[in-house]
């Protein structure tokens, strides 16, 4: 699927011809099953909606579109113009009824023809829940453990909403919600809108058919959604809110009574079962098991799941619970648990069912991903990089299988858009093995906002270490620019320095950097080179031939060079190739600590994020502290002229190489004009100053040529170095 947008019919275009007539006042009489006239209109209207049928089944049910959008656009909007032209001829199959009608007061009540059981849920989430239900299915039907193994259908239990659609001769003309079993709501028009949703039926399909199923969202629908939400809040429009998960955005859209509204949601649904089903009429559906039913509900336009699959006895049944539930944060959308059904429906019949939920199905359920607790303060982390985390300390909640006390907020713009206080009530959510998020405040309508706790706001300065906490212009996180000074950087800022492309301390693993700050031995960098053998070797597992190792190898680091120091010094955003660079232009460590961002932005590859960043670090007085520690510990490294300094006769000078230079090398020849204050580039263009040309130049010769640009030898350049022309 490349080029169709999802849900095609919230562009605009398509809202803009309502409904032909409002689908709930859609009558059904015998004339719209009447053989068509010979009016070349009609005829066309039947072979669009027979295309548009098609296609959408194509591109919602089977992601695979066979036409781009802007044929399907044409073809829709041709049918609206002939339904327009003669509304006598509208049908409620139409793909145009899909925009969504008249806004409703209220829903009518549906009794529904044949109750929609419930499912009875095993409460047991191990591998044990199936096990359970196998051995009451065989019970009930009097299996000895000499029988075979009973077969069974394993589904996914989408967390979503049960609807119940009802078909008559092909044509969608109801669905209705669960409610209670016995009656629901009658929802057509939302249902309409769902683009997997077939609203006509091939012609083998039952004269009555219902089908049961699930109406979702998908995560990435409800992320989109949610940002149109946002967008639309952040433009003063009244009303609007986001949704605090999926289901909850697939419930309300569900539950609209504005279809224009609903038709914006980008609803999805999954069939798993049937209803009332009246054979005769055109086909002659009968089914013996569960598999072929959802085969053929399959073939007759609906989506089924994919994971779908039928299983022997318990084993099977366990490993499709525990493969479902490693796959579990991969699916597109939230599944709750899984549901196993008896697949013989003969079988299921002898089963039948205890106070509405068949014996014959049982929901096998996942530790909840989301889970209801209290805020009870909102602490800042920081984390082995210097990030500042809000996070929201949570009444202990047992959520995805694990008892959560804490919550990360992400940053703070997150913070302030979900608006959480100490005292609130929150969602938190818990999906696989990432860290436990608060999806959002679920509101008290009675308590006023004044009683509320205070609005979470960044702390300006780190919690570990006092220093200034900054954040970067485009940045999402606040970071404490401590660096090497902050407890929470420690590990993280010695294992950097001692790295090999750095100072280079050989043997400091992460083991033992790890032991000796925890054990309190080591707080700052400078710490290191106070090392004693004694401190070493005392260290659990320590043997003294390594502790010596390390004595040594520390003692070797302390002769460096300046860029592998200023690298190591763990600056954001300085690599090793801007430390070589600053190095080179600068010389020396005290001017590079002491230029201003001006200055700094005259190094090549430096610009303002890393001259800010360096004028940061070095303006905070603890760093500057390590950095003379480190020095009177006996770290050096020779110092040498600035290349910034003498005369820069290349000043603003742009050069081209081109060909073998009588005696310089093309490094070499680089290395003096950027000496110089030139720069060098690869291609000639205008702007170029000068292409330096040696033997056999080729093609930028001729460029330069062709634009006029000066060429020079070796010997002139020089010459213009030196200044003796
Ligand atoms: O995916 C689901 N949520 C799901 C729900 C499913 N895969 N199968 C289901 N099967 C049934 C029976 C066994 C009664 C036909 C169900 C539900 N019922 C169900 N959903 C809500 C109430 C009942």
């Amino acid at each position: 699927m490349t080029w169709l947008p999802a849900h095609r019919w919230h562009a605009g275009s398509f809202l803009e011809f309502a409904q032909v007539q409002p689908a709930s006042a859609v009558m059904v009489t015998l004339d719209m099953f009447a053989e068509p006239q010979e009016h070349p209109d009609q005829l066309r209207m039947q072979a669009l909606r027979a295309q548009l049928h098609q296609h959408a089944h194509q591109y919602y049910v089977l992601d695979t579109p066979l036409i781009p959008d802007a044929e399907y656009d044409r073809l829709f909007q041709e049918l609206q113009a002939l339904e327009a032209a003669h509304p006598e001829w509208a049908t409620p199959d139409s793909p145009t009824q899909r925009v969504g009608g008249k806004p409703l007061d209220q829903f009518a009540s549906v009794r529904h023809a044949v109750p929609m059981l419930s499912i009875r849920t095993e409460t047991d989430t191990e591998s044990s829940g199936a096990q359970a239900f196998d051995s009451r299915v065989r019970r009930e039907l009097e299996l000895t453990d000499t029988d075979p193994a009973v077969e069974y259908v394993a589904e996914l239990k989408f967390d979503g909403l049960a609807i119940n659609l009802r078909y008559v001769e092909g044509v969608l003309l109801q669905a209705a919600t669960r409610g209670d079993g016995e009656t629901g709501e009658d929802v057509t028009q939302n249902i309409r809108t769902i683009g997997q949703i077939p609203l006509r039926l091939p012609a083998d399909a039952p004269a009555v058919l219902e089908v049961r199923g699930e109406v979702y969202m998908r995560r990435d629908d409800f992320e989109t959604l949610n940002e149109r939400q946002r967008a639309r809040i952040a433009q003063g429009e009244k009303g609007e809110k986001t949704f605090v998960n999926p289901r909850n955005a697939a419930a309300g859209a569900v539950r609209q009574l504005d279809p224009a509204i609903a038709a914006q949601r980008p609803l999805s649904f999954f069939a798993y079962g049937v209803g009332e089903v009246a054979h005769g009429g055109p086909g002659n559906a009968r089914f013996t098991t569960h598999m072929e039913l959802l085969q053929t509900l399959k073939k007759w336009g609906f989506p089924v799941a994919e994971q779908v699959d039928t299983a022997q006895g318990a084993p099977e049944l366990i490993a499709y619970h525990q493969r479902i539930g490693a796959l579990r944060d991969q699916l597109p959308y939230d599944i709750d648990g899984v549901v196993y059904k008896v697949n013989s429906i003969a079988l299921q019949q002898r089963l039948g069912f205890v106070s509405r939920e068949p014996r014959w199905a049982v929901a096998h359920k996942y530790p909840a991903q989301e889970q209801l607790t209290t805020v009870l303060g909102i602490d800042v982390q920081v984390g082995r990089t210097g990030k500042l985390t809000p996070v929201a300390k949570l009444a202990p909640v047992f959520v995805g299988g694990v008892t959560v006390t804490n919550a990360t907020l992400h940053n703070e713009d997150e913070a302030r858009r979900k608006d959480v206080r100490v005292g609130d009530t929150v969602i938190v959510r818990r999906a696989g093995d990432v860290i436990p998020e608060v999806v959002g405040v679920v509101p008290k309508p009675e308590q006023p906002e004044s009683e509320r706790g205070p609005v979470f706001t960044m702390p300006r300065i780190c919690p570990v270490c006092g220093s200034a906490a900054v954040r970067e212009e485009g940045e999402a996180d606040y970071r404490c620019t401590g660096g090497l000074f902050c407890g929470a950087q420690r590990k993280q800022a010695i294992l950097h320095f001692a790295q090999r492309r750095a100072v280079e301390v050989e043997g400091l693993g992460d083991k033992l950097v790890e032991q000796l700050v925890d054990a309190g031995t080591i707080h700052t960098l400078p710490d290191l080179y106070r090392l004693g053998l004694t401190a070493l070797a005392s260290l659990d597992r320590m043997a003294d031939k390594s502790a010596q190792n390390i004595v040594t190898a520390l003692e070797k680091s302390k002769q460096t060079t300046l860029p592998r120091f200023l690298f190591g010094l763990g600056i954001r955003h300085v690599g090793e190739s801007t430390a070589k660079a600053l190095a080179k232009h600068f010389g020396q460590l005290d001017a590079i600590m002491d230029a201003s961002e001006e200055a700094l932005l005259e190094v090549n590859d430096v610009g303002p994020i890393v001259a800010k960043s360096l004028r940061t670090f070095f303006d905070q007085p603890h760093n500057r502290e390590v950095v003379e520690q480190l020095r009177a510990c006996g770290v050096h490294w020779p110092e040498n002229e600035p290349t910034s300094a003498g005369p820069k006769p290349l000043a603003g000078k742009i050069f081209v190489i081109t060909g073998t230079l009588p005696t310089l090398g093309r490094d070499a020849a680089k290395d003096l004009i950027e000496a110089a204050g030139g720069k060098v580039s690869g291609s000639v263009s205008k702007k170029t100053s000068y292409v330096l040309a040696g033997a056999e130049a080729g093609s930028k010769l001729d460029r330069a040529l062709e634009l006029g640009v000066a060429v020079i030898d070796e010997s002139t350049l020089m010459e213009m170095i030196h200044g003796s022309m």
